[in-house]
C-alpha cells in the first residue's frame, strides 16, 4: 500500500474526511456501546430533532414528587415518555398539545435497528424514542427503566454533542455505579441482564459542541408493550 499512514487517508472508507472508525466496547453482560456509530448520521438525526422539537417542543417535566426534571424532553413515534404528579408512563399524544406526538423519522428507525442488531438483538422495533436535551448542569438521578411492558426488548440510547458521564449500577439501587464517558456519536445498548440496572448521567460540564453548542442531546429508543 503506497501510503498507509497518510492523514486523512482513512477518510475514504467513512463518511467525512476527519471521521473516525467506530468500535465496539462491551460493557457487562447484555450491554455495549458502539463508539462513534452514530458519527456520519448525526446531523440527520440533529435536522430531524428539530423538526421534531418545532412541532412538539422540549419541556421540563414534573416528577410525581413535584420536581421539575433538570432535563428537557420530547418524544417521537407511537408512545411517548412522560412524567407529572399522576405518575410516569407512556401515551400516544403530547399533553402539551393534544395531537400525536410526531412520527419517528427513518433515520432514527434504521440506526436504532443497526445498533440493536450489531449488539445482539435481532428485529428491534422502537415504538417510543424519548429525546433528552441536557444543558450545562442538567442529571438524571439513579433510576430503573421499568415503565416499559416488555422486558426482553432492549433499549438503544444515542448521544450527540457535548459529554456526558454515565452512571451503570447494578440491579440494586445501592450498587456503585461504574462511570463511562459517552462522546458525540457513541450508541449504547442495553439488554438482556442489564436492562433492569439502575443508572444515571452526572451533571454535564460546561462547554459547547461543533453540533449541538452548548448542549448534550441524547435518544432513547424503546419497545412500549
Ligand atoms: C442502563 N437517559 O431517559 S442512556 C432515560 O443519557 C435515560 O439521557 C439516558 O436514562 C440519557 O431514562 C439514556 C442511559 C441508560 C438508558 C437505559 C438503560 C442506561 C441504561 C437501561 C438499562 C441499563
Ligand atoms: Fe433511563
Amino acid at each position: 500500500m503506497a501510503y498507509p499512514s497518510l492523514p486523512g487517508a482513512s477518510g475514504d472508507l467513512f463518511g467525512a474526511p476527519d471521521e473516525e472508525a467506530p468500535w465496539d466496547e462491551p460493557i457487562a453482560p447484555g450491554a455495549v456501546l458502539l463508539r462513534r456509530y452514530a458519527c456520519g448520521r448525526a446531523p440527520a438525526l440533529l435536522a430531524a430533532v428539530k423538526a421534531i422539537a418545532a412541532a412538539a417542543p422540549f419541556r421540563h417535566l414534573e416528577t410525581p414528587g413535584g420536581q421539575r426534571m433538570s432535563v428537557a424532553m420530547t418524544n417521537c413515534g407511537t408512545q411517548g415518555w412522560i412524567s407529572d404528579r399522576r405518575g410516569y408512563r407512556y401515551g400516544a399524544e403530547d399533553p402539551l398539545s393534544g395531537r400525536p406526538w410526531p412520527a419517528m423519522p427513518d433515520v432514527f428507525i434504521d440506526l436504532a435497528r443497526e445498533a440493536a442488531a450489531r449488539a445482539g438483538y435481532a428485529d428491534f422495533a422502537p415504538q417510543a424514542c424519548l429525546i433528552n436535551l441536557y444543558r450545562p448542569g442538567a442529571r438524571l438521578s439513579l433510576h430503573q427503566d421499568r415503565d416499559e411492558l416488555d422486558l426482553r426488548a432492549p433499549i438503544v440510547s444515542i448521544s450527540l454533542g457535548l459529554p456526558a458521564v454515565f452512571l451503570f449500577g447494578g440491579l440494586q439501587r445501592n450498587d456503585r455505579p461504574r462511570r463511562f464517558t459517552v462522546q458525540h456519536g457513541d450508541i449504547a445498548v442495553w439488554g438482556g441482564p442489564s436492562r433492569l440496572a439502575f443508572h444515571g448521567v452526572a451533571p454535564l460540564r460546561d462547554g459547547t459542541h461543533p453540533a449541538t453548542g452548548p448542549s448534550r442531546v441524547n435518544l432513547t429508543f424503546r419497545k412500549t408493550a
